[in-house]
């Protein structure tokens, strides 16, 4: 199969960029504080810094909006997305939120209480803060191939069993009102996670009474993986893989402003009618009526269709397919990245890029600068400034064991030219990686730091 196949639509409406000159990029840069969050969006020529809201929706979608139903309770918008999740995910209840997070916030405060435990393969820092904040501690269990990133396991997100039952046994089992997987997992690379591992898990927990919850914004290149990677899950149906991935689950969270295909919009599912019923209580608090939870009708409805447009198979074949020609265009000039490419985004490794550069002087940060300044585009950081931790009374500080740069891939938005225009710009840098010199803080904010803080070059 070529690496790369046609894009599976053409164009209705196009949005002008604008690539600005080096002169132009090295002032907004230094007025930006040398923080890519800072950069204008119109300023910016092609924005890689998340998938996450960024998508194009289809015309089928737009049309969508124009049939929303925009009445209090019980919108027939609503009744379109109940069956649309009821068929791929199965679960008995769902409630709308307004984005993954708010389903998160939702869940944890239903279901979890101080002291409590919830493991995962890799939560994700929105699902870690919203455990923490009802006072519950989130643990990781990844393999440990989904930390090495030349390590080329197929499925580097899968949880590590023999640790999460020994966790459990440790803990024990009433201290874990349930556990995660994040599907695939964003912080190790977009790295997807088996079938076996997810049947696993479930029989471990099965044994204890936990129950597992998904993180399922992106479970559709989790599929498409699956049928790739995984032996007997070849010729079945996207849709069959997906039913069989939540078959085994409790419930899921899901951001739909991934694998929804929508601006915005996410929801939660669980079989549970109890936790259902007190979900439903906060949900009216925090976010709205049973039937809206946060959006307005026609935001279910573009939920609704692009939920089902992101399981076609010949989307997420050219999804995958643009993901792993970036990576292949970088690998042939060997620029180190996470390997095997993941489903959504292509993750530049910089202690290899820039092994001069200690973790100590911010080498992801250095090279976000970098990108941006030689090409206009803005990637995001994850690495040292957004994990590092610094000891409060000692201030020493503990960095990461990965130093990432995602270049995460919009859908349906940017083209093989534009790839390739990127692939252009990164090779150039890593021909002269000699040149770039690290990061020290000016401003570093208390928490969340890699939204709020500014820099300068050593
Ligand atoms: C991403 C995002 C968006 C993001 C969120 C926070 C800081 C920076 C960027 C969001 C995720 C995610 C997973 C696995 C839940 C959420 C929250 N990712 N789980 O990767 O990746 O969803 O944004 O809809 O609230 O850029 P939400």
């Amino acid at each position: 199969m070529p690496s790369m196949v046609p894009e599976p639509y053409r164009i209705k409406a196009v949005e002008p960029i604008r690539l600005t000159t080096r002169a132009e990029r090295e002032a907004i840069l230094a007025n930006a504080g040398y923080n890519i969050f800072f950069v204008k969006s119109e300023d910016v020529y092609i924005d890689l810094l998340t998938d996450s809201g960024t998508s194009a929706m289809s015309d089928a979608q737009w049309a969508g909006l124009m049939v929303g139903d925009e009445a209090y309770a019980c919108c027939r918008n609503y009744d379109r997305l109940k069956d649309v999740i009821s068929d791929i995910f199965g679960f008995c209840y769902f409630l709308p939120t307004h984005q993954g997070r708010a389903a998160e916030k939702v869940l944890f405060s239903a279901a979890v209480k101080a002291g409590d435990y919830v493991p995962s393969n890799s939560h994700f820092d929105t699902t870690r803060a919203n455990i923490e904040a009802v006072g519950g501690h989130a643990v990781d269990f990844l393999i440990s191939e989904g930390l090495v990133p030349t390590s080329q396991h197929a499925f580097k997100g899968n949880m590590d069993v023999k640790r999460l039952n020994r966790f459990i046994e440790d803990v024990g089992a009433q201290r874990i009102p349930l556990a995660m997987l994040t599907i695939t997992n964003n912080f190790g690379g977009g790295q997807p996670v088996s079938l076996a591992n997810i049947r696993t898990v479930k029989e471990v927990l099965s044994q204890h009474g936990i129950p597992l919850f998904i993180d399922a914004c992106r479970y559709a290149e989790n599929v498409y993986f699956i049928k790739q990677r995984e032996a007997g899950y070849g010729n079945k149906t996207t849709l069959e893989v997906a039913r069989e991935i939540f078959s085994y689950a409790d419930g899921c969270t899901m951001s739909a402003k991934k694998d929804g295909l929508v601006n915005i919009g996410g929801f939660l599912a669980m079989n549970d009618e109890r936790l259902y019923q007190q979900a439903s209580q906060l949900l009216i608090l925090w976010e709205g009526f049973l039937t809206y939870g946060g959006l307005a009708g026609r935001d279910l409805e573009a939920m609704a269709r692009g939920l089902r447009e992101a399981l076609d198979e010949k989307y997420l074949q050219h999804r995958i397919g643009q993901v792993r020609y970036l990576a292949e265009r970088l690998l042939e000039q060997g620029v180190p990245i996470v390997e095997p490419p993941g489903g959504h985004a292509v993750y530049l490794d910089a202690r290899r890029f820039v092994p001069h550069i200690p973790q100590a002087e911010l080498p992801g940060q250095a090279l976000v600068a970098h990108l941006y300044l030689e090409g206009g585009i803005r990637a995001v950081e994850i690495g040292s400034v957004a994990f590092a931790r610094k000891d409060e009374k000692t201030g020493e500080w503990t960095y990461p064991e990965l130093e990432l740069v995602r270049l995460a891939i919009p859908r349906r938005v940017y083209t093989q030219t534009h790839l390739d225009y990127v692939a252009d710009v990164i090779i150039e840098l890593y021909h002269k990686r000699d040149q770039i010199r690290g990061m020290r803080y000016t401003y570093e904010p208390p928490f969340l730091r890699h939204f709020t803080a500014r820099f300068e070059f050593v």
